[in-house]
């Protein structure tokens, strides 16, 4: 029978021994002697500089949170003292078109993290610097450090120097380089950027423009430049590639039903004869794309977002079979037609 603190932990987790914390990633700051400050910019109305001890001077939260690491082990309950992000953030006035925010570390590497705002502020992110009643560990973030509840522990920034307001996301060192998962969300098991794919498969993923054959299905790959990427034959059912360079990449028989190609430069990039099913390319950039004997049933080129209509861009460069057509909705088929018919005006 599994205990109560085992029952609360996320698939895949274990209980680290209680008295043990373990360091994972950088082990201490960048040497400076510059005074400990923490700046806060981007698309802010009053971008502002906070040395620590006007920091704990707003109002100040204590609060257990489990950590979560994504190499699988969970420390649960550790009380955390700190100003909650959304409080620091009030007083800088974040502008209308802030959706992300950018966590940057004085660290050798400048290390980085990112948020959605939103989720940010729903998980009431901390920045802390006491940990279970000591002042925060230089190992383990000291003197002041991120704390994301309800994320895997790498969202978790030790060191914070810099925080930025993004209006477009910007993937942190892990998420960029290591593979790991942008959603982090522990319950989900977001840990690689696919389900089932190891720490060692996402490297490989990340450094090879070549994945012929992979099975990387449900794979996020949102807003990366995959320039020239060889994924013929690939499974790629269900993936996100939404803002991709896929400039000139190669989808030749790749099974990409469902996938999400929102706003991706697809030029010259070629889907012959590749399953594109339910997969939307809307505001997709698809001048010279070669779509000869895909199957586009249910695709979509065209749609309304709040953010308004968003349309796919074609050229005369742009080849889809006429016969395609017959498997789209009546409204996306009629844009199309109007593109195959050439350009209007
Ligand atoms: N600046 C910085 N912050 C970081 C990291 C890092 O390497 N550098 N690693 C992240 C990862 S992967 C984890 S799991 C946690 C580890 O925090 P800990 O060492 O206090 O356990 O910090 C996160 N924050
Ligand atoms: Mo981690």
């Amino acid at each position: 029978m599994a205990n109560s603190s085992e029952s609360s932990l996320p698939p895949g987790q274990q209980l680290a021994a209680p008295d043990k914390w373990p360091v994972v990633g950088e082990r201490s700051p960048r040497a400076s002697f510059l005074p400990w400050e923490i700046c806060v910019e981007g698309l802010v109305q009053s971008p502002r500089r906070w040395p620590l001890a006007d920091l704990m001077r707003l109002p100040v939260h204590d609060r257990a949170i489990d950590i979560h690491c994504v190499t699988r082990w969970s420390k649960p309950a550790v009380r955390f003292r700190g100003v909650r992000l959304s409080d620091l953030l009030g007083l800088s006035q974040p502008m209308p078109e802030a959706r992300f925010v950018s966590f940057i570390a004085r660290s050798e590497r400048s290390h980085s993290t990112s948020l959605a705002l939103a989720d940010a502020f729903a998980l009431e992110t901390l920045v802390a610097w006491e940990a279970d009643g000591e002042p925060l560990a230089i190992e383990h973030g000291g003197p002041v450090r991120v704390v994301v509840p309800g994320r895997y522990f790498y969202k978790s920034l030790k060191w914070l120097e810099r925080i930025e307001l993004l209006s477009e996301d910007r993937l942190g060192y892990w998420e960029a380089m290591a593979g790991y998962h942008n959603g982090a969300d522990p319950w989900h098991e977001q840990r690689f950027m696919a389900p089932r794919l190891t720490r060692q498969e996402a490297a490989k993923v990340l450094r090879s423009r070549n994945w012929t054959g992979l099975d990387l299905r449900s794979l996020d790959a949102r807003d990366r430049d995959l320039a020239g990427l060889m994924a013929g034959r690939c499974l790629l059912r269900d993936t996100d590639f939404r803002g991709c360079n896929l400039q000139d990449a190669q989808f030749g028989q790749a099974n990409l039903s469902n996938a999400r190609l929102q706003l991706a430069n697809l030029q010259r990039a070629s889907f012959a004869d590749a399953d594109l099913e339910g997969a939307n390319l809307a505001g997709a950039d698809l001048r010279g794309a070669d779509f000869r004997g895909a199957s586009l049933f249910g695709a979509t080129f065209v749609e309304t977002t709040p953010a308004g209509t968003r349309a796919a861009n074609m050229d005369s460069a742009t080849h889809i079979d006429r016969s395609a057509l017959d498997a789209l909705t009546p409204d996306q088929a009629a844009f199309l037609a109007r593109w195959l018919g050439g350009p209007p005006g």
